[in-house]
């Protein structure tokens, strides 16, 4: 199945389906009539996920309960499944977070691992999985989520946006080591989206979270999921390389607008 224009048929893996942009892009993609392969933590948030495609747009959906972080395990669990379920055509490289707003010095080394193993690690260990098999069948897409932050930092934000600006590094690398090849790649980068990558970021701290998005009008998962569904499906010779989406009420990573109260 052609990893362009009708995805009818072709194997879009998302890894961190179980929130946000993540499962906003199964949604789509399973509206586009893809087969989905949606991995993360939570079990019970991809088994509802897969019941829900299945029952609005009748998807072939199977999940992988995977930390992507664990290289060794997710590698063993996509090398088990069923030949015709490891053919990626369209591999969303999602999963990921930020802990905390600590500055540099004081961001704990276990933060640190976290973000690093699971935003540039986990992400490589995907892409390291899917790429080669990409190439022997002549076709594919690798589509990073990366990040305004993976543009410019800003304070209490460095280790997460160096692990963004390491994402960039792998979009722009991994298109360089696949020139010649019909392999498409492309980082959609994000600004300020409401999903719960706040919550996660305050340690489970809803007013803190809810403060992120207070009198501002942010993007919605949704938004994000229609540009990666844009980037998969132009023509096969088009690559969308980076696509910065920003909310309309926002201009830099920590330059967004707020109301007062009542006025529009
Ligand atoms: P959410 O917290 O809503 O979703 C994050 C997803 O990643 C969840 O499905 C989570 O699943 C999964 N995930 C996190 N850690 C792991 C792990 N170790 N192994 C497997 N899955 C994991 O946040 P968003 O949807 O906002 O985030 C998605 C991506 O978008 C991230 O890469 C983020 O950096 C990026 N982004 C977000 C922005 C925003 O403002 N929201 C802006 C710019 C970029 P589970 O917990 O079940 O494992
Ligand atoms: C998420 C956007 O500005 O919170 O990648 O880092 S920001």
């Amino acid at each position: 199945m052609p990893a362009s224009g009708n995805l009818r048929g072709s194997l879009t893996l998302i890894t961190g389906a179980s929130s946000g942009i993540g499962a906003a892009c199964a949604e789509v993609f399973a509206e586009a009539g893809s087969r989905l392969l949606i991995m993360a933590r939570r079990q019970d948030r991809l088994e509802s996920l897969a019941a829900r495609l299945g029952d609005r747009h009748g998807s072939e959906v199977r999940i992988m309960v995977n930390d992507v972080s664990v290289a060794a395990a997710v590698t063993g669990a996509f090398e088990s499944l069923p030949q015709e379920w490891q053919a990626v055509d369209i591999l969303v490289n999602n999963a990921g977070l930020v802990q905390g707003v600590a500055p540099e010095w004081e961001t704990t080394s276990d933060d640190i691992d976290r973000m690093i193993d699971t935003n540039v690690k986990g992400l490589l260990t995907m892409t390291r999985l899917c790429v080669p098999g990409m190439l022997k069948r002549g076709r594919g897409h690798v589509i990073n989520i990366g990040s305004i932050a993976g543009q410019e930092t800003y304070p209490g934000g460095s280790i997460y946006a160096a692990t963004k600006f390491a994402v960039k590094a792998l979009s722009r690398g991994l298109k360089m080591d696949l020139l010649g090849s019909p392999v498409r790649v492309s980082s959609i980068d994000p600004g300020l989206v409401e999903t719960e990558f706040s919550l996660v970021r305050y340690d489970g701290d809803e007013q803190k979270a809810t403060e992120i998005y207070a009198d501002t009008h942010p993007l919605r998962p949704e938004d994000i999921a229609d540009a990666v569904f844009y980037a998969a499906t132009r023509p096969p010779h088009v690559n969308i390389s980076e696509m910065l989406v920003l909310a309309t009420d926002q201009s830099a990573a920590r330059m967004i607008h707020r109301r007062k109260k009542g006025r529009p």
